[in-house]
């Protein structure tokens, strides 16, 4: 039996896959002769593979209610695909019509999309009003059941949005400990790498408006190498190490990340001592050894440390285009792989471009996937539903016609 968290890092290898084959197969895969390109996000997609499988294949349970950035609407599409919620069919329909949107849509996706998003911020504070909404349902209409968490996956650029600022710091909003917001911090906006995010004084604003906050920095592992003799100053020179200049060491070859970091570090033996003591591949492995990837850190840090009280908003710092060759480009927020770089993917991530939709093979993987779509499975909309809109509304709702039901199988 493979570790649960081996068998997350199969879900992600596959989802990581499905996502940019979703883009590619947007692109190279339908071709048109107008000579505009069709588009789609790989890079931002990447970026919360990660995060998406801890929530949807560990944490979330099936009264939970999600909202994910509007560009990484693929990896929404490749998480339903795997719990039975999307037909392979559509999965190379991005953006064609009648096919999956350009952004999550919860009237015209063919799966379980809870928020649309599309304008950045508004998805993520859908989250805090659906709360809100549902708290005066549950005061209102004993029948309606009680809801779960309502999560909000965002882009970091969408606390640029002054929506997120009048939502967080709505003085009832610090009561919602049904919501969880997860940043995506890959420290990249449409296309430059942001210089000094600022960390600390969002942080800070969360706090004051009396928001929990988390920031998952680094992985477990880079994390083992700080408790070694020189690893406070390996830390130091990582933190301190301008965003351009983070990114830029993650493209360069691992024999060459050594020198990245010993640049400018004249005299400093320790620091010296532990880079050139680890192995290139290692040390290459460990500088993008960020929390926003290591799924058992943020596994562990979903199920034990989100308080009920309060909301709660985590930090996962992540690279943009994760496992992919655009990792940490400046340029790569439309940046689409070339028929050789997904075939190199392909072959990454044990699957191949030409038959790209294969599920997966039997064994740990699949099976998970088969006990997350049943925990998942909701119930129908039912009379509550039609109930509280009732309620509401004081007009009957019977005549219209009755919802889809929502994931497959249930
Ligand atoms: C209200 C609004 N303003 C601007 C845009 C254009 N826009 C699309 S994505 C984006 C930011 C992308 O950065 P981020 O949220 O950090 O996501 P990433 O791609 O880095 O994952 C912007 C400004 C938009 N969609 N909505
Ligand atoms: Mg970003």
């Amino acid at each position: 039996m493979t570790d649960r968290i081996d068998v997350l890092r199969l879900i992600s290898r596959q989802v990581r896959w499905l996502s940019a084959a979703i883009v590619d197969a947007a692109n190279r895969g339908r071709p048109d002769d107008s000579g505009v390109k069709t588009g789609g996000h790989q890079a931002s997609s990447a970026s919360m593979v990660d995060i998406a499988v801890a929530l949807w294949f560990d944490q979330l349970s099936s009264r939970d209610r999600i909202s994910v950035k509007p560009h990484a609407s693929p990896v929404l599409h490749a998480v339903n695909h795997l719990l039975g919620d999307l037909d392979a069919t559509y999965l190379p329909t991005l953006r064609a019509e009648g096919g999956l949107q350009s952004y999550p849509s919860r009237s015209k996706d063919p799966d379980t999309v809870d928020f649309s998003t599309g304008s950045v911020g508004i998805g993520a504070t859908a989250t805090v009003w659906a709360a809100i909404a549902h708290r005066y349902l549950r005061s209102h209409v004993p029948e309606v059941e009680p809801a779960g968490r309502f999560v909000a996956l965002l882009g970091d650029a969408e606390l640029d949005e002054g929506a997120i600022w009048e939502a967080v710091a709505d003085p009832q909003v610090a009561r919602l400990g049904e919501v969880l917001w997860v940043v995506d911090m890959n420290r990249q906006s449409l296309d430059r790498v942001v210089p000094d995010i600022a960390i600390a004084r969002l942080e800070a604003m969360f706090e004051a408006a009396g928001w929990q906050v988390l920031t998952l920095k680094w992985g477990r592992l880079v994390s083992a190498l700080f408790e070694r003799e020189g690893g406070e100053e390996l830390r130091r020179r990582l933190e301190e190490m301008p965003n351009e200049e983070y990114q830029r060491m993650l493209r360069v070859a691992p024999d060459d990340v050594a020198d990245r970091l010993l640049a400018g570090q004249d005299g400093a033996a320790a620091l010296t001592r532990l880079v050139l003591d680890v192995p290139a591949e290692q040390l290459a492995a460990a500088v993008r050894d960020l929390g926003g990837h290591d799924l058992g850190l943020l596994v562990d840090t979903f199920a034990a440390d989100v308080d009920d009280d309060r909301p709660t908003v985590v930090f996962a710092y992540t690279v943009k285009g994760r496992g992919l060759p655009t990792e940490g480009h400046p340029q790569n927020h439309s940046a689409l792989l070339s028929e050789e770089q997904m075939r190199t993917l392909a072959h990454d991530c044990g699957t191949d471009l030409d038959d790209p939709w294969a599920p997966l093979e039997p064994g740990d993987a699949a099976d998970l996937c088969d006990v997350r779509r049943r925990v998942l499975a909701r119930e129908p909309a039912t009379a509550a539903r039609r109930c509280a809109s009732r309620a509401t509304s004081g007009t009957p709702t019977a005549s219209r016609s009755p919802p889809r039901p929502r994931w497959a199988g249930s």
